[in-house]
């Protein structure tokens, strides 16, 4: 069949920090190929609607998958569907991906006809099936199928990840992904899924806590075939497991690549595994990415990070030795009032480190959907991307969202005269030498995306598609949340995380 793999466009957050590469889509897309369709991607991060439309008409598509990693994206989806019945009749739409998994059914029904299946959970193993259904009819019975006609079995997760290989050929623009100063820059998996269960985050849900590594061996042949000299590695929380970094960081030393690296990691892991850091430091690790969510106990608490603020600070320190810059990640709670802004604002002056600031937003499939979801104040997709706010905020909303954009732009501003007094300079002028500009485009973009005007605006565009308010769940049964589930191993618990020995193999 002729298959057609749309990524939906940039996010908020994306617009400046980062635009990565749909690394799930193009597994999806390598699964594709390899049960003999052929196959186009494009990523409406880097390419405009009208070199979509170009792409339907020149490659008629018989089938079309979006994905939807991203609840903001849902709209856009909806509306490309829509305009891929009418001009293709005939053509089976699909969407897959993490967000859409938890909302399948509501988003068939809002999508009134133009959306034939959701794929729940991995896509790795469903596309072929899916594909042959789509052509020979028999969709009820693809494992993740869901159709307005119900539920297919549930959903196939891949015994190993190391295969399909992700199709990153078929991306046409991969100068255009970067993230910082790391441009451009490509993305791989190591692991998949996380151990740990915070009650803000759906990671664990999706694959019903279950964790797979690649092999060290495949991953450094996959690292040896990227071409860019910079890497995102998408992992949760990268190196959990020691020796399955060591192994890794061996298969590469032994194959001379060097790389600039990006991670994703947990204070405890840091502190735990730092001799794999240190190993990683020296083989390009340059950045880090910390959820550290919150400065004090109560709030870390709150969304069960099993972490205290002593072993987040110690990890910043820790870091600092390795000589990796450190992003941190601090979850703003809509109950902040300008007190709670003002000391955020002092703590992230205080700091060496990148300070993120995100919104602490219900999702679906998260716990605190099933607790905080029934006080929404907004049920449009869009706002669902952690820049806005959905639930009431002590300060009035405009205040709220002056408040915060003023103490990102003055963690914005620290940043900058950080990375212009640790040569910037320097990388943005070799950057624009290579003709990459993301970065420098990135310096200059803050205050026109982070604006409190617009904020405030986009809460008044009207609302076409509305998220659906969460089913009645008792979170005690947290498997009801599960995409994927397995059974869990005979005596172990849900509260493994704690304990690194009986962490996942
Ligand atoms: C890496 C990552 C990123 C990267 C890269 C994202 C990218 N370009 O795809 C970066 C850092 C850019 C990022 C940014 C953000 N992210 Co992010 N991200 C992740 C993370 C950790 C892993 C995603 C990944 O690459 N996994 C590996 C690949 C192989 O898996 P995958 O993409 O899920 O794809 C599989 C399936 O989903 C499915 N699938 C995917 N697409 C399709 C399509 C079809 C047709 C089919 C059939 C199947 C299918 O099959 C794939 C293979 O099994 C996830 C958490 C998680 N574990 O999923 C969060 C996650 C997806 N991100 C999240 C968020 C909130 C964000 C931000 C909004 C954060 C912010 N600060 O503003 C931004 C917005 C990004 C944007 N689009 O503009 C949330 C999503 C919440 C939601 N419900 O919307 C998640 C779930 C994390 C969480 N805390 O819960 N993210
Ligand atoms: S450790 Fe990270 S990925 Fe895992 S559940 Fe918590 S926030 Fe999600």
């Amino acid at each position: 069949m002729r298959l057609l793999l749309i990524h939906p466009s940039a996010l908020m957050y994306s617009e400046i920090f980062l635009r990565l590469e749909p690394l799930g889509l193009e597994r999806v897309a390598g699964a594709a190929r390899e049960s003999g369709h052929e196959v186009r991607v494009i990523d409406l991060q880097t390419e405009s609607h009208t070199a979509l439309k170009r792409l339907m008409e020149s490659f008629r598509p018989e089938a079309i998958g979006v994905s939807l990693n991203y609840l903001a994206n849902i709209p856009e989806a909806i509306e490309i569907a829509q305009a891929a019945k009418r001009r293709l009749p005939g053509v089976f739409v699909f969407f897959g991906g993490h967000s859409v998994s938890f909302v399948a059914d509501d988003v068939l029904e809002q999508a009134d006809g133009a959306v034939d299946a959701v794929a729940r959970g991995e896509g790795e193993a469903a596309i072929g099936p899916l594909l042959d259904a789509a052509r020979d009819g028999g969709l009820s019975s693809v494992p993740g199928a869901v159709t307005l006609e119900g539920r297919g079995p549930a959903p196939t997760m891949l015994h190993s990840i190391d295969s399909p290989r992700p199709a990153r050929d078929l991306l046409r623009h991969r100068r255009r992904y970067f993230i910082g100063e790391l441009d451009p820059c490509a993305s791989i998996e190591f692991t998949r899924g996380c151990p740990w269960d915070c009650s803000f985050c759906s990671a664990w849900t999706f694959y019903g806590r279950s964790y797979r590594k690649a092999s060290p061996q495949v991953a450094a042949e996959e690292m040896a075939s990227i071409r860019e000299r910079n890497v995102f590695i998408v992992d949760d929380v990268a190196f959990i497991r020691p020796e399955h970094g060591d192994g890794i960081a061996a298969e590469l030393e032994r194959r001379r690549i060097r790389k600039s690296y990006y991670l994703e990691t947990r204070a405890d892991v840091l502190l735990r595994n730092r001799e794999i850091f240190e190993r990683w430091s020296r083989l390009g690790l340059k950045y880090m990415f910390l959820g550290m969510e919150a400065i004090d106990a109560e709030g870390l608490d709150l969304y069960r990070k099993r972490i205290s603020p002593d072993e987040n600070f110690h990890a910043l320190e820790t870091a600092r030795k390795l000589g990796i810059t450190v992003a941190i990640n601090l979850i703003v709670d809509p109950a902040w009032d300008r007190e709670r802004f003002r000391i955020v604002r002092e703590f992230a002056l205080s700091v060496p480190e990148i300070v993120h600031l995100t919104v602490m937003t219900p999702y679906p499939g998260t716990e605190i959907w099933h607790t905080e979801a029934r006080k929404l104040t907004t049920r449009d997709y869009r706002l669902f991307d952690i820049q806005h706010a959905v639930v009431p905020t002590t300060l009035p909303l405009d205040e709220f969202y002056r408040e915060l954009v003023r103490t990102q732009s003055v963690i914005n501003r620290k940043h900058l005269g950080l990375r212009t007094a640790f040569g910037a300079a320097r990388v943005l002028a070799a950057n624009l030498a290579r003709g990459q500009t993301n970065f420098a485009r990135m310096l200059w973009r803050f205050n026109r995306v982070y604006n409190p005007a617009r904020q405030m605006a986009d809460h008044g565009r009207p609302v076409r598609f509305e998220l659906p308010l969460p089913r009645h769940l008792e979170v005690e049964d947290r498997r009801q949340l599960y995409i994927h589930t397995k059974p869990a191993p005979k005596g172990r618990d849900d509260a493994a995380a704690r304990n690194p020995e009986t962490l996942p193999e």
